[in-house]
Parts: C-alpha cells; sequence; structure tokens
C-alpha cells in the first residue's frame, strides 16, 4: 500500500526510498519520483505512470534536487524583526486580527494567497476568511494570471469549466497557441505535442504571439499578432466560420445562446479593420481561418498572452465563441484549453480562493449557493458580496481600508503591477503576516511577524493540474528547522481566534475528505466540480491516493481515464445553454516613435521570482541577467548597442536591464522577462513598470502591454565578475548576480567611474589588505579602460574581475568552473586574469542544455567537425537535448543557423 516503495531496483541500497510526488512548478503538474539515499541526498526522475507526463520532465522539474538546500530558508518565526516562537508569534496575529475585526470590522482585514499553495492549505485559508471571519477579502496571485480564463468560463459556461484533457492536443488535427509559449512555460505538455506531430506529420500548429518564440520555431504558422490583437482576430474567425457555412447549426440550435449577438458585435471590423487590429498580412490571416474552418478537431491552446490583458476576458469568450459555434468541444481532439500557470491554479479555483468566488465552484452572489457552505460549515457568518481584488486590495492597504493582511506563499512586492506602490501599501498596513519558505525575499522584508513554511518535499495534500487531475503531493524529508505545512498555522491562528470546532484538522487527508464532501452536497450534477467519490478516503488510502480526474461524482468514476465536459451540449448556466458573448475588440493604438509597448513573460528555467530556480546553478546558466528583447530597427534608431543596457521608464517606476537584440521581438515592442528581484539584481523589478490597470469583468492585470519609453544608459564601464561567496553589497548602478556551481556570476556597469579598482575589488570580495593568505594579481591598461583582478587565497581562486569600456567578453562559463578548481599554478593564475581558456580547457560557451551543461561553442564544434545535422545527431555526440529535452527548440535553431550558414542563404524571418 502507499506511494512509497522501497527502491531496491539496483539491489544494493535497500535504505533508499522513492516516493512518488508532483512537480511544484508548472500547471501541467507532472509526476516525480523522488529517492532519498541514506545520506539525504535526493534523486530526481520523472514518475513514469503519473498520465501528466508518462516519466518525462523539464528543465525545472529535473533540477529540483538542486533546489532544496536549507541555505535561505525561513527557519523559525519572527516578530519585528527578532526571532520568537510559534506559540508567541501565533499568539500575536489571532490577537491583531481579532482586535482588528473587533474595532474596524471584519472587511479590514485580508489574507493572499496563492496557487502554490496545496488545496489543504487553499481549503482553510477560504473557510477562515469567508465563513469565520465573515469577510470576501481572500484574494490570490492567480488574480495575476488566470482570473480572465475564469471570468470567461463564467460567462460562456455558467462555470468555471476546463473541457478537455491533455490527450486532445495529441488526438487533434490542428492545434492553435494563444499567447502560450508552451515550449518554455508547459515543457512537458509541449513535448507529448512534440511527440505526436512525429507521429502524425500531418497535424498542424499555429501559434499567435507578438514574438517568435522557441514555440512560434516550431509552428507551421506563426501569425507575430499586434499586442492584444487577440480578440479582433478570433471575431475575424467568427465571421469567416459563419460567411463560409462552416457553423454546426444543429449544434447552436440545441445548445447555444447568443450567435447573432456575438456575430453582429463582430461583424464592427472589416478586412482593412481587421489587418490594423492585427497588425497582420491578409494571406496569413486566411491561411489560419481556412485551416480553423476546414479542421474538425482542433485545440486552441491559451494563456498568459490572452489572460494578462485589460480586454482578457474578452480575449477568452471571443476563443470560447468560435468552439461552441463549431461544436468543437468536449471531443477527442477538439475544445478551448486554457493551460494553467501554478502547479495548483485549478485547486484553488475548486476551493473558491479568489475573493468573488465560494468554495467547491459554488457562487458567492447567490443566496442558496451561500446557504448552502454555511450550513456545512455551520458558519457563524458569510460575506454577502465580492471581496477585494488583489490591486484593489494592495491599493485599501495603502489608503488604510484594510488594517491587517496575512500573505502566504507569494511575492507581491515583485509581481504585481505598481510593485513599488505595493512594497509602500505593505509599509502603510498597521500589521503585515508573511508565510514563506524562504527568510530573505522583496515580500518577507516587510512583515511584521514572518512564519516558516514547509515547502514541496517537506509537505503533504493535494494538487489539481491543467486537465482537472488531482494528484498527490507527497512529504519524502523533514521540514527544516521549525518550518510548519501553511494549513497548521491557519488552523492554529483559527483556534485561538475561537474557532477550534470548525478546525478540528490534525492532517491533510483530514481536510481533503471535507473538502471532497462539500463538492458533493446537493449536488447531483448542478455544479460541475464534484469529488463526492474522493470523500469516504481513509487516511492510508489518501496516502496512496493515485491521480484523479473530476468529475468524480463516485469512486468508480474517479478512476477513469480523460473525462471531458460539454460533449453533451449540457452547460452550467441558467438556461443549461452555452453562451456566445459579444465582443467589441479594444481600440488600436496610433503607433508612436516615443513610446515602446512593454511584453513580460517568462524564461525556459526560471520560476518567478526566483527564490528557487535562483538556487540551481544549472538553471542559472541558460539566462544569466535581466534582458530586454528590442528589434535590431529599434536598438539602431534610440543607439542602443548589443549587449549594452537600456532604461526602461513608465510613469509608475524604471528598471535596468541587459539590451539583447534581436528580430525576434516586433519593432515598437520590447520583451522583459518577470523573474529578477532585488535579490538578484540592482533594478530589474519589471512590475514597478507596470500599471494597475485592470480587465474590467476579471480585475486581472494588463501585465504584457505597458507603455514605456526605452533608453540606453550611458555606462561608463561594464564588468564581469566570478566570486565565491554571495557579496553583501555592490556598489554599481547595475548589478545582476546568478548562481554558478562554486559560488557566483556577477555582471556590473555604472555610468559613473571609479577611482581606485584595487579597493573596490577589495570590498566587493570582502578581504583585508592585511590578509597574509590573500593573493590579488592585477592587470591594467589604464588608457584603454581596462582592469583585471584575480585573487586567491591558498592559490585557489576566491574572485576575478573583469572591467573594460564596453560589454566584457570574457567566457562566463569557463571563468565561473575556475571557482572550483583546486590550487592554480602561476601559469593558471594568469589564465585567469587574461580571461581565457588555455588549449586544455575549452571554453563552452553560453549554456543552451542546461541538464549536461552543454555549451553553444559545443554544439557548433558538433555540427562543423564532427557532421551532426539534426537534434538527434547533435545529442549523440553530445547529450545535449537527450534528457529533459527543454533545450532542442534552441539546439534545431543553432543546426538550422549553421545550415543556412552552409549555404548562403539566411532563413526568412
Ligand atoms: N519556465 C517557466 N515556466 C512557467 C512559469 C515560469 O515562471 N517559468 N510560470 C508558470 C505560470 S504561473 C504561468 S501563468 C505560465 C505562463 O505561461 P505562458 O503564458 O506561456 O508564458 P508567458 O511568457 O507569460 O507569456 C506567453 C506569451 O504571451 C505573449 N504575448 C504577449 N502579449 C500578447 C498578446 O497580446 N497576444 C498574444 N497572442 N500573445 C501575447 C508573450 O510574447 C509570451 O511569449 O507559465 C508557467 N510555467
Ligand atoms: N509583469 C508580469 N508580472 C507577473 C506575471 C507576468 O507574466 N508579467 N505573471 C503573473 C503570474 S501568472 C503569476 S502566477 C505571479 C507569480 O508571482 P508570485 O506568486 O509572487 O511568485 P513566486 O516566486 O512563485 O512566489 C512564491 C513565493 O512563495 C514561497 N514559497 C514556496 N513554497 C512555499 C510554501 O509551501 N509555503 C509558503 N507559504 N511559501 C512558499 C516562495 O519562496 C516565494 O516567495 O506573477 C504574476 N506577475
Ligand atoms: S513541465 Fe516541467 S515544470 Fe511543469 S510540471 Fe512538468 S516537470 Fe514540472
Ligand atoms: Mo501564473
Amino acid at each position: 500500500m502507499g506511494r512509497k516503495d522501497a527502491g531496491t531496483a539496483d539491489g544494493s541500497n535497500p535504505s533508499r526510498q522513492c516516493v512518488k510526488t508532483t512537480c511544484p512548478y508548472c500547471g501541467v503538474g507532472c509526476g516525480v519520483a523522488a529517492t532519498v539515499d541514506e545520506t539525504g541526498s535526493v534523486t530526481i526522475a520523472g514518475d513514469p505512470d503519473h498520465p501528466a507526463n508518462f516519466g518525462r520532465l523539464c528543465s525545472k522539474g529535473a533540477a529540483l534536487g538542486e533546489t532544496l538546500d536549507p541555505d535561505g530558508r525561513l527557519l523559525r518565526p519572527w516578530v519585528d524583526g527578532r526571532p520568537a516562537d510559534w506559540d508567541n508569534a501565533l499568539n500575536l496575529v489571532a490577537a491583531r486580527f481579532a482586535d482588528t475585526i473587533a474595532e474596524h470590522g471584519p472587511d479590514s482585514v485580508a489574507f493572499y494567497v496563492s496557487g502554490q499553495f496545496l488545496t489543504e492549505d487553499y481549503y482553510v485559508a477560504n473557510k477562515l476568511m469567508k465563513g469565520f471571519i465573515g469577510s470576501a477579502n481572500i484574494d490570490t496571485n492567480s488574480r495575476l494570471c488566470m482570473a480572465s480564463t475564469v471570468a470567461g468560463h463564467r460567462r460562456a459556461f455558467g462555470t468555471d469549466t476546463v473541457p478537455g484533457c491533455y490527450a486532445d492536443l495529441e488526438q487533434a488535427d490542428l492545434v492553435v497557441l494563444v499567447g502560450s509559449n508552451l515550449a518554455w512555460c508547459h515543457p512537458v505538455l509541449y513535448q507529448r505535442l512534440a511527440a505526436a506531430r512525429a507521429a502524425r506529420p500531418e497535424m498542424r500548429l499555429v501559434v499567435i504571439d507578438p514574438r517568435r518564440t522557441a514555440t512560434a520555431d516550431a509552428a507551421d504558422l506563426h501569425l507575430a499578432i499586434r499586442p492584444d490583437g487577440d480578440a479582433a482576430l478570433f471575431n475575424g474567425l467568427l465571421v469567416h466560420l459563419a460567411d463560409t457555412d462552416a457553423l454546426d447549426r444543429a449544434y447552436l440550435a440545441a445548445h447555444t445562446e447568443g450567435l447573432d449577438e456575438a456575430l453582429a458585435a463582430a461583424r464592427g471590423l472589416d478586412v482593412a479593420g481587421l489587418a490594423a487590429a492585427t497588425g497582420l498580412d491578409a494571406g496569413p490571416i486566411a491561411r489560419f481561418f481556412a485551416l480553423f474552418r476546414d479542421t474538425r478537431r482542433v485545440v486552441t491552446v491559451f494563456s498568459q498572452g490572452v489572460n494578462q490583458s485589460t480586454g482578457g476576458t474578452d480575449k477568452v469568450n471571443a476563443i470560447l465563441n468560435c468552439h461552441l459555434a463549431t461544436g468543437r468541444i468536449g471531443r477527442p481532439g477538439m475544445g478551448p484549453f486554457s493551460v494553467t500557470g501554478q502547479p495548483n491554479a485549478m485547486g484553488g479555483r475548486e476551493v473558491g480562493g479568489l475573493a468573488n468566488q465560494l468554495a467547491a465552484h459554488m457562487d458567492l452572489a447567490d443566496p442558496a449557493d451561500r446557504e448552502r457552505v454555511r450550513r456545512f460549515w455551520n458558519a457563524p457568518r458569510m460575506p454577502e458580496a465580492g471581496g477585494l481584488k488583489a490591486v484593489d486590495l494592495f491599493q485599501a492597504m495603502a489608503d488604510g481600508r484594510v488594517k491587517a493582511v496575512w500573505i502566504m506563499c507569494t511575492n507581491p512586492v515583485d509581481s504585481l503591477p505598481d510593485a513599488d506602490r505595493v512594497a509602500a501599501a505593505l509599509d502603510a498596513c498597521p500589521f503585515v503576516v508573511v508565510s514563506d519558505a524562504m527568510a530573505d525575499t522583496d515580500t518577507t522584508r516587510h512583515a511584521d511577524v514572518l512564519l516558516p513554511a514547509a515547502g514541496w518535499s517537506e509537505k503533504d495534500g493535494t494538487v489539481t493540474n491543467s486537465e482537472r487531475r488531482i494528484s498527490r503531493q507527497r512529504a519524502f524529508r523533514a521540514a527544516p528547522g521549525e518550518a510548519r505545512p501553511d494549513w497548521w498555522a491557519l488552523v492554529e491562528v483559527a483556534r485561538r481566534m475561537g474557532f477550534g470546532d470548525a478546525f478540528p484538522y490534525r492532517n491533510a487527508a483530514e481536510i481533503f475528505r471535507e473538502h471532497a464532501a462539500l463538492s458533493a452536497i446537493d449536488n447531483h450534477g448542478a455544479r460541475d466540480f464534484d469529488i463526492g467519490g474522493l470523500t469516504g478516503l481513509s487516511d492510508p488510502a489518501y496516502d496512496a491516493l493515485e491521480p484523479a480526474q473530476w468529475p468524480a461524482r463516485t469512486a468508480a468514476e474517479a478512476a477513469l481515464p480523460d473525462r471531458r465536459f460539454f460533449a453533451d451540449g449540457r452547460f452550467f448556466t441558467a438556461s443549461g445553454r452555452g453562451r456566445l458573448v459579444p465582443v467589441v475588440p479594444p481600440a488600436v493604438q496610433p503607433a508612436s516613435d516615443e513610446f515602446f509597448v512593454l511584453n513580460t513573460g517568462r524564461v525556459r528555467d526560471h520560476w518567478h521570482t526566483l527564490t528557487r530556480t535562483g538556487l540551481s546553478p544549472r538553471l542559472s546558466a541558460h539566462l544569466a541577467e535581466p534582458f530586454a528583447e528590442i528589434h535590431p530597427a529599434d536598438a539602431r534608431r534610440i543607439g542602443a548597442a548589443e549587449a549594452g543596457l537600456l532604461r526602461i521608464e513608465s510613469d509608475r517606476g524604471a528598471i535596468l536591464v541587459r539590451a539583447l537584440v534581436t528580430d525576434r521581438v516586433p519593432s515598437g515592442s520590447v520583451f522583459v522577462p518577470m523573474h529578477w528581484t532585488d535579490r538578484f539584481a540592482s533594478a530589474a523589478r519589471v512590475d514597478a513598470v507596470i500599471p494597475p490597470a485592470t480587465d474590467p469583468h476579471s480585475g486581472q492585470p494588463g501585465s504584457k502591454s505597458a507603455t514605456v519609453r526605452v533608453t540606453p544608459y550611458a555606462a561608463a564601464w561594464y564588468g564581469f565578475a566570478v566570486l565565491a561567496d554571495r557579496p553583501r553589497a555592490v556598489d554599481a548602478a547595475y548589478w545582476a548576480l546568478a548562481r554558478a556551481r562554486d559560488g557566483w556570476k556577477l555582471e556590473l556597469a555604472d555610468a559613473a567611474p571609479v577611482s581606485n579598482w584595487a579597493a573596490w575589488i577589495r570590498t566587493l570580495i570582502g578581504i583585508a589588505d592585511s590578509d597574509p593568505a590573500v593573493q590579488v594579481l592585477a592587470y591594467r591598461d589604464a588608457k584603454a579602460g581596462i582592469h583585471r583582478f584575480a585573487a586567491f587565497r591558498d592559490d585557489r581562486l576566491i574572485g576575478a574581475l573583469f572591467v573594460g569600456p564596453d560589454p566584457v567578453a570574457v567566457s562566463r562559463t569557463w571563468a565561473a568552473e575556475r571557482l572550483g578548481d583546486g590550487p592554480a599554478e602561476p601559469r593558471q593564475r594568469y589564465a585567469i586574469l587574461a580571461g581565457r581558456a588555455g588549449g586544455d580547457q575549452p571554453d563552452p560557451g553560453a549554456i543552451v542544455c542546461s541538464c549536461f551543461a552543454v555549451g553553444v561553442n559545443r554544439i557548433v564544434a558538433a555540427i562543423a567537425g564532427q557532421g551532426c545535422a539534426s537534434v538527434n545527431e547533435i545529442g549523440a555526440a553530445t547529450n545535449a537535448g537527450t534528457n529533459c529535452g527543454s533545450c532542442r527548440a534552441e539546439i534545431q535553431r543553432i543546426v538550422d543557423h549553421a545550415r543556412s550558414r552552409d549555404t548562403g542563404i539566411e532563413k526568412a524571418g
């Protein structure tokens, strides 16, 4: 019984334990097999039996073992900057919340939680706020992520239902990806799609994204749409389907309403209007429309390019309209498919963790639903209206309406728009509690009370992935220090506030059973979310729970593979019909020489605010510093140099990031990743630049289209350093820090010259002049502005600095690897000072494959020297791309590039 098997596969090590759990990163929800040996070291592999990944893992999942270092963890509670014990900290939280409520009412307090909560954490938080504190002021970072999809689903279906499953992406004949960089953000799902295409080459892939992403590289058709042109495009598609007699009239008549109104709104744009709104030529638009029209099995996958917009809900409905109008929903290979970002975005929606929802997909605004939940919880008070949504919640802290907040499992000082104002709001709020696994984040710095959370590998519970499949996350190590699960801290506060009877839980299983029971109350098919079949799980059965997709009304249903909604035409609206929603696309902004559109998003190997992937040398090697992709024509126009720095500024704030000149972004737009924080860079929190404008239906911010000015930063010098120890402080206007295997890499620049470099580097490394064990070699060409230092303690490299008037060309990977070398001979010490690999130490170049640390130089050498002509051949020669496969798209690009050089033909852009 159970999912813990003594891992004696090699026969030699009976003390090894293999535990099946779920990856804590993206919403694909891959099964992970974690093996712990007797020394405590952890080996991570894909779970071959998990129906999300069948054994695959991406680069982030594969590197999970590197993020388990206790370094940097929050190990005990803190109150007002002083260590405290749990009992006192919990007493204080309960007392301050109770006093604030007594004096100012329940709406003067709030929780701000996360799609990275386990369902059990989420259920308890929501029950405490909505049923016992009596306010709906609980919102979540899902507001920044899935809220527009939730609102769009509810408008069309009457419920927040994702109709399909992953197998649909394999069974489709056409997959359309809208605002989704699937290859980087849902890599295992992308690999399943890629494998299906390899098996059935007739399958077509269309990618709709303003940028030419790694995903777009693989597409049959890439539509580089104008930012926020999506609603117009799908409106145009609906008109095209109607005008070419491609609607499913029978399905429409029997099961839907609103076609005429939706079509009338969609007809607002003529052909020229459509071209202007989408920025696309007539040819590619016609190709896309014809593909959609002529292919019955179509799946439209959408993600943040759709949701994170002030018109996000309308974009969602414009897409859903086309699927409803063709009856392509809920059948194998057909349907709209919102892929969720966080591992438990779906679980959060199930427990009703958003401020405008109620538990178990019930409606806060519906008195009957409210009464049902009140009865079930035996709740003393329930809010009758929605609470404050994330952006408004922080505004309410700023202006004094919310006086106590508990932030759990999210880092809003980095991830909310207008982020400098978010930090100020926390400082203005009289009582701020933060529960986090890490001690030092941009948010924990603003807390009055810090509560240490048990993290992945240490806590037990469930998560639901994008295809509505519930999987267990299982603990396989003890939490460090005094870290405890989030649900436990919530229960302890609830008890101390006098609600102990309603929060009797001793383990996650007890919470899960209650959650499952609530979903089934008076349901009988009236609500989509029903996991009544899991209500009776004993503790051991919960422990052994296999991945189960909902609906799971009975235990037998829970064991069925691949369930779908709506093929039967039965929706959850009042009329029982699916609703087509009229959508009016936003007005097209005139082009401007002065302003750029700031697009933001993700990179392949990093996760959000770097608190976890930033700990991994492997994952930090792929893209090691904050950057802005800018088109070559724009770079020329504003005078920005390749690898120089750009200042990006809005009326909210400014950042300083590296220029990455590339025609992958359209002219007029720059793309900046969301990941870098004040822990890792001097000024790269991109949300400081994003205005707090939100979608009127969902309250979701438009995180992908700020209006900004972009100017080159006039650096007097640029530098690069490697350091054995993390520097305490860096005296430079621009710096960016990344983990290396045996230390740190540091990028540097400033407009102000440094007068004494020798002193500067000693401060950076933290060495005293008098330390006899330290030797500092220096090279200087003052006229050229070149300074180099290499510092050795007992002949081992502890730091090196390379400074020049231009971005320095030292091989980062090679230099960082020298930190791990043993004592260096004089010749080797001078090679480091020269910043160059000798013949015996080839420079691997920028890392492409993080699993095997294969750099671009090694791949190019395999093409040129060993005649490798395909991704597979390069894999055979170098191992690159043979483990997780996340880098295969980039290797393909390098192969294509080399081939086009061979033939003298540049691949058309
Ligand atoms: N590596 C990695 N993977 C992750 C995460 C991570 O941090 N790192 N986070 C997870 C989470 S929480 C989420 S929500 C998902 C997000 O997954 P995705 O949504 O795939 O990721 P993003 O990079 O945010 O945005 C996707 C694309 O939207 C495009 N876009 C911008 N504006 C528009 C527009 O107007 N129209 C269209 N059609 N496209 C537009 C951007 O250019 C970008 O390439 O990723 C999950 N997976
Ligand atoms: N400009 C811009 N902004 C964005 C986005 C964008 O594309 N562009 N994307 C948005 C989206 S889709 C999302 S999902 C958000 C993500 O933004 P955040 O949620 O703010 O980012 P994370 O880094 O995932 O924060 C999770 C925090 O929880 C901590 N943690 C980890 N495990 C546990 C645990 O078990 N318990 C507790 N209590 N804490 C834990 C981590 O250390 C970390 O501090 O960002 C949003 N912001
Ligand atoms: S695709 Fe990667 S990040 Fe997402 S769940 Fe799977 S292994 Fe984790
Ligand atoms: Mo997200």
